[in-house]
């Protein structure tokens, strides 16, 4: 049993970035398993779910010609174009069918906003709203964080930032995510910018042994 103060921080383990989904994480469902496996060992365990509304402006879909992966200005931040996912009330949002959720304390949703992208559990990427994670975090006595999820180079990268940049001790555990990569490398690029911010990263075996 990892201590009281250390909570499980799950990322966006749903439908839509594992293979079967619409913004697909290749092998995303390999991770699954493990999310089951480690949160027994955690008195606290916290989820994030993208959550978006279906004219989300981070949606190719919802600008003429545009296509996923190409980068936009919206409202003045970069914004990376995907296809259309994690749609409110849809299967895609919906948890991985396989997570134990009944393991989990609280959930807590993001992406919300239309004119706003969220990938960070704590904070949307303009960091102008705060989810309210860490405040709850912190009113449970919590003072470290092992985070694993989807996707490595997206919202569990800026998710491990902020949770650095909120005082949060963190660690990743490497086999608990998978990268999307859209370009070659940003998988272990998203592991070197985490670790040069102060996260530890260390496999599940550590934990679980
Ligand atoms: C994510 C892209 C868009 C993620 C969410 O969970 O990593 N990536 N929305
Ligand atoms: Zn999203």
């Amino acid at each position: 049993m990892a201590p009281q103060t250390t909570a499980l921080l799950l990322v966006d383990l749903q439908v839509d970035f594992l293979p079967i989904g619409m913004l697909p994480v290749p092998q995303g469902d390999r991770v699954i398993p493990l999310a089951n496996r480690l949160m027994p060992h955690y008195h606290t365990v916290v989820a994030t779910q993208d959550w978006h509304p279906a004219n989300h402006g981070s949606f190719a879909a919802n600008h003429p010609w545009r296509k996923p992966g190409q980068v936009i200005d919206l409202h003045g931040l970069s914004q990376v174009l995907w296809p259309i996912h994690c749609v409110q009330e849809t299967w895609g949002a919906e948890f991985a069918a396989e997570l134990d959720t009944d393991g989990i304390d609280m959930v807590f949703r993001k992406g919300t906003d239309p004119e706003i992208d969220s990938y960070s559990g704590f904070y949307d990427n303009g960091h102008r709203k705060s989810t309210g994670l860490a405040a709850w975090l912190q009113e449970r006595g919590v003072t470290d964080l092992h985070v694993m999820g989807l996707a490595l180079d997206y919202c569990v990268k800026f998710t491990v930032l902020d949770g650095l940049g909120e005082g949060f001790r963190v660690t990743l555990i490497e086999d608990g995510t998978r990268p999307v990569e859209l370009q070659d490398g940003d998988g272990a690029g998203a592991i070197a910018a985490m670790r040069t911010a102060g996260a530890r990263v260390i496999p599940s075996a550590d934990l679980l042994s």
